[in-house]
């Protein structure tokens, strides 16, 4: 290699493997809790490998898109870490997306090929079937196994006769590494790019600085590997440092891992942070915490209520709580409290301080640069950083005018921040028209475009919601002449916002049991009397997350 040239997964497997080749890599923290999967940095660096060569053999060249439909899992990471080897480009959908929105993603690009697993409870393969008919470019799509379930197959490969060798291409700094989308204000959405060298870089450091993450800790970001959260701190920065990262298959919002695991550093969102705060203290005390050293949250605005509670409870007011800010356009970390400078202070709510490089400014509507303390305006950044996005997949103009022409000179973010009286920066919410579901973004423009016999005119706007942060408030205008009842207009359109946007079905796919196997028909009592904070004891729930999903389908009938 020369200066400009580098090999990401050299560096995230092969280095490592040199000195510490029985190092935990990956524990994945499977839908069956307590059924964990350890994989050494010998065993991730073999199947990546294999993997590589299976797509090479399947015809993918270095620059071809290969998009992943997986949920967190180790031949997930490994299919990410094998394109990134042969020089390919890879886009991960996230798994909860629909057949519709995961074709929209595919058929952006030009020539690809496909990689999937048989559902479980969910079945994906059934989705991208129908997300393949529509997208004739398709080469080739790729099946793996999650469970014993029969899969209607178009084509299964025998992976594990591959080679354990494949020679890693030498890539330039600047060359694609991956495509990830994200909503934006208008329009469908953005295929951001990420290059090699700089994305590696600033994941590597944000996640050593941020996190205070030193060799040998277990590092827990709960984040699904389908939105960058999962690309930056599930898997580059972590791998990058030779760390041992968890991969939750799905989100747990039940502490137990962190003992079972001896979690280090603990990263999710506030939308879980303000659930689990709703099943008290007790609930949280009841697990060993010791091991936590770092809390970190990311997403969404947290507020002061659960982040105390998150400090004072689950940290036990000795792990410093660091609000990270930060998006799928910057790559890594931009703003965020540092524990590894010890002795700097940390306010509740608050992202703070620019991570090293990172210069934010705050400008006004005119365009004017807000020098003073105690002001709020458009957060800006006035200088590139190695993780920025380079640019939007096959729309370069718009990656101009989104970001770069807004405010001359500046990259602008599109939240808006307010700096205290004493330098810091808190952030206050988007400028534009994005709304914040759980951390997730939804462009308003893209729910308004869901057509519907009936609608005439529809616009969208976010309201603050207790736990999700920001709900979807939607404004219909009928057609003229229709008739059709409330009831059955509003069921419909929530059907097509969910078969649209995330494919997840309104009727709830498991019900609350105890660990026997009995219906907790007393929790769902309550929650059908909007009584779901008085839950009473939940000892012998099984999987709290069924819980949840009943409650958030009770409140979308309301
Ligand atoms: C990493 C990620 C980015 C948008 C961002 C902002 C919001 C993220 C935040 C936060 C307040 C924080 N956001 N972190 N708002 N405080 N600590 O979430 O990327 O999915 O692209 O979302 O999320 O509005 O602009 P992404």
């Amino acid at each position: 290699c020369n200066d400009s040239q580098s090999s990401l997964s050299v560096n995230c497997l092969d280095r490592h493997v040199h000195t510490a080749p029985n190092k935990v890599a990956l524990i994945w923290e499977k839908d069956e809790p307590g059924k964990e999967v350890r994989v050494t940095y010998r065993e991730l660096l073999e199947l990546t490998c294999r993997l590589g060569n299976t797509l090479k053999r399947q015809g993918v060249k270095r620059g071809d898109r290969v998009t992943i439909y997986m949920p967190p899992c180790p031949l997930a990471v490994a299919s990410m870490l094998a394109c990134a080897r042969i020089g390919a480009v890879h886009t991960v959908v996230f798994a909860g997306f629909s057949s519709e929105a995961l074709a929209d993603r595919i058929r952006d690009g030009k020539r690809l090929l496909q990689t999937d697993r048989g559902g479980k409870v969910i079945e994906l393969k059934q989705t991208v079937d129908q997300a393949v008919r529509a997208c004739p470019l398709v080469k080739r799509v790729l099946v793996s196994m999650r469970t014993e379930q029969k899969v209607p197959m178009s084509e299964l490969h025998e992976m594990m006769k591959e080679d354990v060798c494949c020679e890693p291409a030498v890539m330039e700094s600047e060359d694609l590494l991956f495509l990830l989308y994200t909503s934006g204000s208008t329009g469908k959405p953005k295929g951001l790019v990420h290059s090699q060298a700089g994305y590696l870089l600033y994941t590597a450091i944000t996640h050593k600085y941020v996190f205070d993450y030193h060799d040998g800790d277990i590092f827990g970001c709960v984040a699904d590997i389908g939105w960058i959260t999962g690309h930056s701190y599930v898997v580059y920065g972590p791998l990058c440092n030779g760390g041992t990262t968890v991969l939750f298959e799905s989100t747990p919002v039940y502490p137990n891992p962190v003992e079972r695991l001896r979690i280090n550093q603990f990263y999710g969102a506030p939308t879980a942070i303000r659930l689990l705060l709703r099943y008290g203290d007790e609930w949280v005390k009841r697990y060993d915490r010791s091991s936590l050293k770092t809390l970190g949250s990311v997403g969404e605005p947290i507020n002061t209520e659960a982040w105390e509670w998150y400090f004072n409870v689950v940290g036990d007011a000795r792990c410093p709580v660091v609000d990270t800010w930060w998006q799928t356009e910057t790559g890594g970390i931009c703003i965020s409290p540092r524990p590894s400078s010890p002795g700097d202070e940390i306010l509740p709510g608050m992202a703070m301080r620019p991570f090293f490089g990172i210069s934010p400014a705050l400008l006004d509507d005119k365009g004017n640069i807000l020098t003073q303390n105690n002001v709020s305006g458009a957060l800006c950044i006035s200088q590139a950083w190695p993780g920025m996005a380079r640019t939007i997949y096959n729309d370069h103009k718009r990656f101009l005018e989104t970001y770069l022409m807004p405010y001359p000179g500046f990259f602008f973010t599109g939240d808006g921040a307010y700096r205290t009286s004493q330098g810091y920066y808190q952030l206050t919410g988007r400028l534009d028209d994005v709304i914040n579901v759980s951390g997730h973004r939804l462009g308003t423009a893209e729910l308004e475009d869901i057509v519907h016999r009936a609608v005439a005119e529809s616009a969208v706007i976010g309201f603050p919601h207790e736990i999700k942060g920001e709900g979807a408030y939607v404004f219909i205008v009928l057609k003229k002449g229709t008739d059709v009842s409330q009831e059955r207009l509003s069921n419909e359109l929530k059907e097509l916002v969910s078969k649209k946007i995330h494919g997840g079905s309104p009727f709830p796919t498991r019900l609350p049991k105890t660990r026997s196997g009995k219906i907790m028909r007393r929790v769902l009592k309550k929650i059908v009397e909007d009584k779901a904070d008085e839950l009473g004891d939940l000892t012998t729930l099984d999987d709290h997350e069924a819980v949840e999903e009943i409650i958030e389908g009770h409140k979308r009938l309301l």
